[in-house]
């Protein structure tokens, strides 16, 4: 075989497990990577992870004509969940390009306009507990609480009642623990009793799986008994609607996937990226104060005003905030590439078809040839249009690269920018100096323990 780098200490039959965090797998390969290059190998007992941190060879991997999406063994295990949703579908499996054809229409600039009106009345209802709220808020708990609504409402007019609840919908702990479970399966899968475990973490989550299953059960039904309810949603486009050249339609099992993975696809890393946006945001006086500046420029001195759909796209300082957060912290931290033929990277590694590597993005966004000695720094005004130019292309990729990249990237930088410019234009953050951003995985990375007082302004000049 060929011989890549490895971290220090590697163990005969465990690899490099050893000094692997298994409820945290992506900070710990991104301190291991130090030193180790470009590109370079995780054994984890019989199972090999090639990694790529350069964001020379990232770039390489997202030439299409090469290359193609692969399912990393966490999105293998994901299939349990999820089945041939979007999201988790091989690339030659029929339901991906039916469904891609589909649903196209629901994230088209006419959709998000549609959505604009149910995104803001969201909005509403987490500033009305906000302004209620006598102590500091727990900031990712929040959001999620927010981009839940507004994906059930937006794709499936289904009101999940956050708001109202005293604790996170039910369906939140469900696609937790199932994340956990690929994510640990992923990792895990050629561990001495991997199969135990599986079906330990099997049994234990047996009672999401009804719940969820149960859920979507209620979901098609409600709307197969009400059919007058605006039903070019991404749920009527998925029951009603043939496609227009071949007149296929998704099956009942692959609509329930379609669900499912819309549900968890479609908030876990917006909130994700709201968070770290305000993370960074709240604890830099400089920054903050340009961001109150530009809502009120763009907003007036109205604190109850709403932000109209053709202004989202003015905010072009929070867009960067959320542009550079996701840039140290992608919340969707990796993705799998594969060659479409045997091929020699310019490392000189040979890859065949059945290999793939795993493209480690807060290590690809960080690459000092690319992003220079200040790296590691959170500085939004790297994505103003004079400080982006020379910088080579297909190296900032937050939402993947080609055929299979995000289909929801539009959709969520609406969501995240309206709700940060409404968030800035009425209230004045305040933080915790003493609080350490902690990062929670599951697949996704999301900031823990993050806590914002928040205090209503008073009316501008
Ligand atoms: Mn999204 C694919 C990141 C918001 C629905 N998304 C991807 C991929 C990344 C990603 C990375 C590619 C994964 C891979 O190559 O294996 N997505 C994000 C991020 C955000 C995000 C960082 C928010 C910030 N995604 C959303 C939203 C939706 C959504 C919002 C839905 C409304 N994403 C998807 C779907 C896919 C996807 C569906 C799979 C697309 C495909 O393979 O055809």
């Amino acid at each position: 075989g060929q011989k890549f780098p490895h971290p220090a200490g590697r163990k005969p039959i465990a690899g490099d497990a050893l000094g692997a965090d298994p409820l945290k797998p992506l900070q710990s390969t991104l301190r291991r990577s130090v030193g180790l290059g470009p590109i370079f190998e995780l054994k984890i007992f019989d199972q090999k992870f090639v990694v790529v941190a350069g964001a020379e060879l990232a770039a390489e991997l997202a030439d299409e004509s090469r290359f193609e999406k692969a399912l990393s063994p966490a999105l293998v295990a994901l299939r349990e969940f999820a089945g041939a949703g979007l999201f988790t579908a091989y690339n030659d499996e029929t339901d991906w390009a039916l469904a891609h054809d589909l649903l196209r229409p629901a994230f088209t600039r006419d959709a998000m306009r549609s959505y604009h009106p149910i995104m803001l009345a969201a909005a509403r209802e987490l500033f009305d507990q906000w302004d209620a709220a006598t102590g500091p808020v727990d900031v990712s708990a929040d959001m999620t609480k927010l981009t839940m609504e507004t994906i059930s409402r937006t794709s499936f007019s289904t009101d999940f009642g956050s708001f109202t609840r005293d604790e996170p919908h039910p369906f939140i702990p469900a696609m937790i623990a199932a994340l956990r479970a690929g994510q640990r399966k992923g990792t895990l899968n050629s561990m001495p009793g991997a199969a135990v475990m599986a079906k330990r973490i099997d049994k234990r989550n047996a009672h999401h799986l009804a719940y969820v299953d149960n859920l979507l059960d209620e979901i098609i039904s409600a709307r197969r008994a009400s059919p007058d309810v605006d039903d070019h949603d991404l749920l009527g486009i998925m029951l009603h609607t043939p496609h227009p050249e071949t007149g296929e339609r998704l099956d009942d099992v692959n609509i329930r996937h379609q669900i499912l993975t819309f549900l968890v696809a479609g908030h876990e890393t917006t909130s994700g990226a709201l968070s770290f946006a305000l993370y960074y945001l709240s604890r830099d006086p400089a920054l903050l104060a340009r961001a109150h500046e530009e809502v009120d420029t763009i907003l007036g001195p109205d604190r109850d005003v709403e932000p109209t759909f053709e202004q989202v796209p003015k905010f072009r300082f929070l867009r960067r905030v959320l542009d550079e957060g996701l840039r140290l912290w992608p919340t969707a931290p990796a993705y799998a590439r594969s060659p479409r033929e045997v091929t020699t990277l310019s490392s000189g590694h040979v890859m065949r078809p059945q290999d793939w590597a795993l493209v480690l993005l807060p290590a690809v966004h960080r690459d000092r040839t690319v992003w220079g000695d200040t790296a590691d720094e959170f500085d939004p005004d790297r994505f103003l249009p004079e400080n982006s130019r020379g910088r080579p292309t297909h190296t900032y990729k937050p939402f993947g690269t080609g055929e299979r990249s995000c289909i929801g990237r539009q959709f969520a930088l609406h969501e995240a920018i309206l709700v940060l410019a409404r968030m800035l234009h009425r209230y004045e953050l305040t933080h915790d100096p003493s609080y350490e951003l902690s990062i929670t995985e599951r697949l996704t990375l999301m900031p823990e323990g993050f806590e914002l007082g928040l205090r209503l302004r008073t009316p501008s000049a």
